[in-house]
């Protein structure tokens, strides 16, 4: 595995030199955030990432993400340029020597959470999501309290509203064609430039305000793979984001995937699930609901190789700043993450 750290860029908390010094650290994962989703990113800004990321003595390898326009999720006829972007996209970190590329296909709302600072028992704080405070958003309703957090801030609430009203007319079906289609646009171009592509799951796992998402379950994992059944077509396997329903096993999930040799990406990261929702939790297994090290013995045994990150901490130390991307609680995570593939590729040599 090759261990990295999400770093949101010169204006990030978190800096390069604080990412170095993190046992087993080798690459960064990262975005240009200076262009409007859908639009070509600049070769300027790209090499500018990646110079300060080799200055730093760190590998610029991984993207997340290249998101992707509204209009390819609705399917509507400007989708073929965005697309010819998105293809423009992968061809220039290709040169700029990307091996792999996150995103993921959630409509409008990326992940949602409920409050960004819930106070755990130990004095941090974490990300929570309540069924019953989601149930009081009506994003439709002029007016709704549209106020949860981790909404693109780029909408005004008059264009958040229309958007959301766009998709009620869209199917989940409509949705796999959409995703077919885009898939059917880019995944020859990061098969040429040598690129993988990695979808995220969608966080929560299941509808939110009527909206369809489908990358949610196993099931639909594999009809995912099938739509373009080629190996630069694969997963960013989000263990938070799968595992925040009883119905997934991340355990058994990994283990196939990563068997089919179609995870290119793993976030780990461990959730505590409740009957009304879900509170992220430390990495450790015993302070959640998932087996961690289960999981990462699942990819050691069946020849997983590529990128992991720490997924989301919590705020600890009296640390402020972007929530669940502190340096502290990730840091400890890597650190973990360092001791389960330790241990399980030394327990995997000796007894295979
Ligand atoms: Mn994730």
């Amino acid at each position: 595995m090759k261990l990295s750290f999400r770093w949101y860029g010169e204006d990030d908390k978190v800096t390069l030199e604080q990412i170095r010094q993190i046992p087993g650290m080798e690459s960064v994962v990262t975005a240009v955030y200076d262009v409007p989703v859908g639009e070509v990113w600049s070769r300027e800004s790209i090499s500018r990432l990646k110079e300060l990321t080799q200055q730093a003595g760190l590998k610029f390898q991984v993207i997340e993400s290249v998101p992707v326009h509204e209009d390819i999720k609705l399917g509507k006829p400007s989708r073929d340029r965005y697309i010819q972007n998105y293809c423009e996209n992968i061809r220039r970190l290709a040169e700029a020597g990307i091996q792999c590329i996150c995103y993921n296909f959630m409509p409008v709302f990326d992940w949602t959470r409920t409050q960004l600072d819930h106070p755990l028992a130990d004095g941090s704080t974490s990300l929570v999501y309540y069924q019953e405070q989601v149930e009081q958003v009506d994003p439709l309703k002029s007016d709704s309290d549209l106020t949860l957090p981790g909404w693109d801030a780029s909408y005004s609430r008059e264009e958040l509203r229309d958007v959301v009203a766009q998709y009620q007319a869209l199917t989940e079906e409509d949705l796999w064609a959409n995703l077919k289609y885009f898939l059917e646009g880019i995944i020859p171009t990061a098969a040429e430039c040598g690129v993988n592509m990695a979808i995220h799951q969608d966080d929560p796992c299941w509808s939110i305000f009527g909206l369809p998402r489908i990358i949610t379950c196993e099931e639909n994992l594999d009809r995912f793979l099938k739509l373009v059944d080629d190996p630069h077509n694969g997963l960013t396997l989000c263990c938070g984001s799968l595992g925040c329903s009883p119905k997934n096993d991340v355990v058994k999930l990994a283990a196939k995937y990563a068997k089919m040799g179609r995870i290119h990406f793993v976030h780990l990261r461990n959730v505590q699930i409740l009957p009304n929702g879900f509170e992220e939790r430390a990495h450790l297994s015993q302070c959640g609901s998932l087996d961690m090290y289960g999981i990462v013995k699942a990819l050691v045994e069946n020849g997983f190789d590529g990128y992991v990150r720490p997924d989301h901490g919590r705020m600890i130390w009296g640390e402020t700043g972007r929530a669940g991307y502190g340096l502290y609680d990730r840091a400890l995570g890597a650190a973990y993450i360092n001791g389960l593939f330790e241990a399980a590729e030394k327990e995997y040599a000796a007894h295979g």
